[in-house]
């Protein structure tokens, strides 16, 4: 074992000879050896080729973080494992997702943070097995792990950030609103939902292409029967405001003729059987071959395949079935069949009955199946499952790096359903195949901020839900809730009800304009927000307990924070028509009606029990912060900014720093952006309004609307030119 200091919070303990994962990029060569074991709060436990690291919690000990993962905030009390699973029924006793997150939060009297890089299965047992202890199984003996202390769980979360590097930026219009459905099957269809929301005057930005546009589920083809002319499909929506975002699966057909196939087996780009000849499994396309995104080559020549689409005028993509998700393999099919065969004159007794329906059920994603194939890593053959979890994180990685070799100043909209960490430098992630029950509001609300503190800021949920059947209320709720979140997407199942804002009766359409608009007008909040976080290693989703050190704050895990300024409580049980909420702060609560209507109320600090209504959505601003608002349009490439609403909750003192950007290139990495950094004093009842706007060229108009402790309202004018002003 070595051990190294990184900095005063980090430390850097390494066993074996890990892989080089590159969940993390950091400065190795200036990282310091240490020469004897510190004092860890944690044991360690070395056997049958194992690490374990053992930690006793007290009575108050909360953990926090493993990003993409099921039950609350505080992750005490479960069994998780991180091994990338494709799992569409995200119950609270599964124990994977999609992502492999493995990086948590110990909050105790001296909070500490953990990072197992380990791209193979890793057990968290957090006070599941005996209650207070927290045990981590890593299968294996060469592993990274990195400790950090000597911070809040703010801070600790930072500088494991600091570690991993900038997160993705995505365009600016990857914040409006946007569709999907598995699937809008044709041309008309895509036409006939653009055209829904012109006609109710909704705003969007993007709709979604799922596995239906391609032929035979062919990656980096059209199906042109079912929509001919795709460039122009692609122009035509873009001139009406849409943009196409099309699905990328993982698997590569194996058909002759087909190119993708034909040239990965010429390279050797596949995964391989332990013979060195492809490994075959089946997904959506029938039996596929999978690229070996660990080979550097295979991933340039998948990136580059994007290109196909993007010479087409697509500009954002999704991949998706990357855990690899695996519907069967031939063998463990065939024995399947086998044993049906067999079982047919028999009189089955109740253990071969269910010996034999298992065998079909347990086809689906099998755990020995990932045991059977390789990668070329280093020159090597690697078993699968010792890298299972990097595979996803490499086909965004080759999708990130393609598109950027492809059009390289050019922000692209991306975001993976399988993940690593360290995959949040290349794109975003949605949390995959939910359900439309009103509990997967809640899981969305509490995955959110422990997904940022693994790196991945751009996400967010199938809103309204993916399988069963989702009714108006759920969907308004939901969509309360992801009015806030950067991936704001209403997505749903085959065979599943409609459920585009749309769908459902005229009040509803028009709760759902309000909405939809009410989000458009936050964007300017939203995309600074994010921003900022993109750009200092921050966060964007915080739970209350990141910011407010008191005890209730710490126990709620119904709310969080968006951003600096923002707090979201949403109605996530049906037939609510109101909710309690704990504010650490007096805080102003807007009940927005639309982005023109709703009450302001000032809230005191405590308990309350709050009312709101079906067409209201709570958003809460916390003392001494501002919202800055634009006017919303159709879409976010046809926002006026010039005219901007700021609402200060003002106590004393309040700043804020309004950031922008073309959004759409990468000159913010050179400095192309503008901030506006707004200061509001408030003494004896006068208020003094500072704006210094060094950077930016655009006459801007400020309507500041300033809300006192007492509710008090007064509104100003201020108009903003290059320079500093005060007014
Ligand atoms: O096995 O492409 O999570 O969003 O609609 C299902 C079809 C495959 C799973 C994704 C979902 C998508 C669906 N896909």
């Amino acid at each position: 074992m070595e051990i190294r200091r990184i900095d005063h919070q980090s430390l850097w303990f390494t066993f074996g000879t890990p892989l080089q994962t590159e969940s993390l990029l950091f400065d190795r060569e200036a990282a310091k050896p240490l020469a004897a074991m510190p004092t860890m709060p944690w044991e360690l436990k070395m056997a049958d080729h194992r690490v374990q690291l053992r930690y006793r919690m007290t009575e108050n000990t909360r953990v926090f973080g493993l990003g993409e993962n099921l039950r609350g905030m505080n992750k005490r009390g479960g069994l998780y494992e991180s091994f990338c699973t494709d799992d569409p029924i995200h119950t609270p006793g599964k124990k994977s997702l999609y992502g492999a997150h493995n990086f948590l939060l110990v909050d105790d009297q001296e909070p500490f943070g953990l990072f197992i890089d380990f791209p193979g299965k890793v057990v968290f047992d957090i006070g599941f097995s005996e209650h207070d202890q927290l045990v981590i199984t890593i299968t294996g003996s060469d592993v990274d792990l990195f400790h950090f202390a000597n911070g809040t769980l703010k801070e600790l979360t930072l500088a494991f950030r600091h570690l991993m590097g900038e997160s993705y930026v995505p365009p600016k219009w990857a914040f409006g609103f946007q569709q999907s459905r598995w699937s809008y099957n044709t041309r008309q269809e895509i036409e006939a939902v653009a055209g829904g929301f012109l006609k109710h005057q909704i705003p969007c930005d993007a709709i979604y292409l799922d596995i239906d546009y391609m032929e035979r589920y062919k990656d980096f083809t059209i199906d042109y029967h079912a929509f001919p002319h795709f460039q122009q499909l692609v122009e035509e929506m873009k001139e009406q405001g849409f943009r196409l975002i099309p699905i990328i699966d993982a698997g590569v057909r194996i058909e002759d003729g087909y190119a993708v196939y034909e040239e990965g087996i010429e390279k050797g780009y596949f995964c391989l059987n332990p013979d060195e000849k492809p490994f075959v499994a089946a997904v959506w396309p029938g039996k596929v071959h999978y690229p070996d995104f660990l080979n550097p080559e295979a991933r340039r020549w998948f990136g580059l395949q994007y290109k196909v689409l993007t010479d087409m005028g697509i500009d954002g993509f999704w991949n998706d079935m990357n855990e690899p998700s695996i519907f069967y393999t031939e063998d463990r099919l065939r024995d399947a069949i086998q044993l049906a065969k067999d079982s047919e004159e028999k009189n089955l007794d109740i253990d071969t009955f269910f010996l034999l329906t298992d065998s079909f059920k347990t086809l689906f994603n099998h755990p020995a199946d990932y045991q059977k194939f390789y990668h070329q890593v280093n020159g090597e053959l690697m078993n699968h499952a010792k890298i299972h979890n990097l595979y996803g994180f490499n086909m965004t990685r080759a999708a990130a790096e393609g598109l950027q070799e492809i059009d390289p100043d050019r922000r692209f909209l991306l975001f993976s359903r399988a993940s690593a960490v360290g995959q949040g430098r290349f794109a975003g992630i949605w949390t995959g195949d939910n359900h439309s029950w009103w509990e997967h509001i809640l899981l969305n609300l509490q995955m959110m901020p422990a997904i940022n503190q693994c790196g991945i800021l751009y996400t967010g949920a199938d809103t309204g839900g993916f399988s069963d059947d989702a009714n108006a209320q759920l969907v308004i709720r939901w969509s309360q809730f992801s009015l806030f979140a950067p991936l704001f997407r209403n997505h749903a199942a085959l065979n599943t009800r409609n459920q585009e804002p749309f769908a459902f009766d005229n009040k509803t359409t028009e709760t759902m304009r309000n909405v939809i608009r009410l989000r458009y007008s936050l964007i300017p909040y939203l995309y600074s927000e994010y921003m900022k976080a993109a750009r200092s290693n921050g966060l964007y989703f915080m739970p209350l307990c990141f910011e407010y050190d008191d005890e209730p704050s710490s126990l709620t895990d119904d709310q969080i924070l968006v951003g600096e300024s923002l707090m979201s409580a949403p109605v996530y049980r049906e037939n609510a028509r109101g909710r309690y909420v704990y504010l650490p702060e007096p805080m102003l609560l807007w009940r927005a009606v639309s982005v023109e209507e709703g009450d302001l109320e000032v809230m005191s600090a405590g308990y309350h029990h709050m009312p709101v209504e079906l067409v209201e959505t709570p958003i809460f601003i916390r003392r001494n912060r501002m919202l800055v608002m634009g006017k919303p349009a159709m879409n976010v490439g046809e926002m006026d900014l010039s005219i901007l609403t700021v609402l200060v909750f003002i106590d004393d003192q309040a700043e804020y720093v309004y950031y922008d950007d073309d959004g759409i290139s990468r000159g913010y990495q050179r400095g192309a952006y503008s901030e506006i950094h707004l200061k509001v004093v408030r003494r004896r009842g006068e208020y003094d309004i500072l704006v210094d706007n060094r950077d930016n060229e655009q006459v801007k108009t400020l309507r500041m609307i300033l809300v006192d402790p007492e509710g008090l309202r007064e509104e100003r004018e201020v108009t903003v030119r290059k320079g500093s002003m005060s007014g």
